[in-house]
């Protein structure tokens, strides 16, 4: 596996239910059984269910259900009320032990990371290793995917979950994508892979072949590129590390566009308490917080603005995204993205402009 030579390595790591693992390791008479984290403390049938442990995925229970719909699927569950702080706990450990042993780690989700490997000999190994210690030394399952670029490292911690560990080798990029339904395209929601399938697209290879004017035309200029370039297994990115970026952010695409005012601002909150966890492992502060809003057509709007007194606390970034959301969002309208941002840092430690320090 370790032959390749590789231009650029990264791997893509995403613990596997994650809500769901944390509370079993809690509490190991779990284990094994349907479980479902529900969302906010609702566990009537109005709530949703934030994840379910692959015990109950065998019943068709998944992210983002009602727990009514969950309940009849799977009656004999355990449903618990979600509890973000352990969440936030278990994954900090996690990052902690990721940094130990990558040239850079970017987080960008509560469950998942960016590694660089670049300069691992044998990146495969690593890899190994790391899923091994996440369960040895915290409990948790974590499946990885190894690529020359984000987008194909994301999809290939996706391929074998829970647990697996895909390598893409280098130029392999288009061929492993190709094969996959078009709708499993990081960034293609289920209307645009209807839309896609209703010109003929059904695989990625059909979009990574599809003519790009025709592409553009539908879904616009810059869209239609991105797609046709990740579907062909292409992305610039780099990773980026805290230390160097100007702004923290956790986005959220929704699988169904999402009009549900309870269940945007549960998002909101529970991304408000990543960012907390994020600014005050980083010691900073930060004094801007922005939302960003994509419609069901694509339009995306972000909205800023600047706290009197910066701040590292998940209920004033929420307060403050909260507000934000009433300038933006009319109620009943559908998203299919929501995020927020905090940026502006001001470094705990270094002196702060009051009356009282200028004595
Ligand atoms: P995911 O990584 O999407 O899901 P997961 O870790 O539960 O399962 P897997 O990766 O094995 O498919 O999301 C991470 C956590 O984020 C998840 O445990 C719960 C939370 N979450 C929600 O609260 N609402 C949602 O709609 C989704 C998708 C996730
Ligand atoms: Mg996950």
């Amino acid at each position: 596996m370790s032959n390749y030579t590789w231009p650029r390595c990264i791997a893509h790591l995403d613990l596997d239910a994650f809500y769901a693992t944390v509370e079993e390791v809690l509490n190991p008479a779990l284990k094994g059984v349907p479980l479902m984290v529900v969302m906010g403390d609702d566990l009537g049938n109005r709530g949703a269910i934030a994840t379910a442990s692959y015990a109950a995925r065998r019943f068709g229970v998944r992210s983002a259900m009602s727990v009514a719909n969950a309940r009849k699927l799977c009656p004999d569950g355990v449903y618990l009320p979600v509890r973000h702080h352990l969440y936030r706990e278990f994954s900090q450990k996690v990052m902690s032990l990721l940094a130990e042993e990558a040239a850079a780690l970017e987080q960008v989700s509560i469950d998942e990371a960016y590694l660089d490997l670049g300069h691992i000999a044998d990146p495969p190994a690593l890899a190994q290793r790391l899923q091994g210690r996440i369960i040895a030394e915290i409990g948790l399952s974590a499946s990885v995917g190894l690529a020359t670029n984000k987008l194909t490292a994301k999809m290939a911690s996706g391929h074998l979950k829970p647990g697996g560990l895909t390598v893409v080798p280098p130029g392999e990029e288009a061929e492993f994508l190709a094969p996959l339904p078009v709708g499993k395209l990081h960034g293609v929601g289920p209307k645009t892979a209807a839309r896609l399938q209703a010109i003929g697209i059904q695989t990625i290879g059909d979009l990574a072949e599809a003519d790009i004017d025709m592409l553009r035309t539908n879904f616009g200029p810059n869209i239609g590129l991105e797609m046709q370039q990740h579907a062909a297994g292409i992305d610039p990115r780099q990773i980026e590390t805290e230390r160097e970026i100007k702004s923290l952010s956790y986005e959220r695409t929704f699988l169904e566009d999402n009009a549900n005012r309870r269940d945007l601002w549960h998002n909101i909150q529970e991304m408000a308490v990543g960012l907390e966890g994020r600014l005050q492992k980083n010691n900073l502060l930060a004094r801007t917080v922005s939302i960003k809003l994509r419609f069901s057509n694509w339009k995306t709007i972000t909205r800023a603005e600047t706290l009197l007194t910066p701040t590292d606390k998940a209920a004033t970034i929420a307060a403050s995204a909260g507000r934000l959301m009433r300038l933006g969002w009319k109620r009943g309208t559908p998203l299919r993205l929501i995020g927020v941002r905090v940026s502006n840092f001001v470094e705990i430690d270094a002196p702060r402009q009051t009356s009282f320090e200028l004595q």
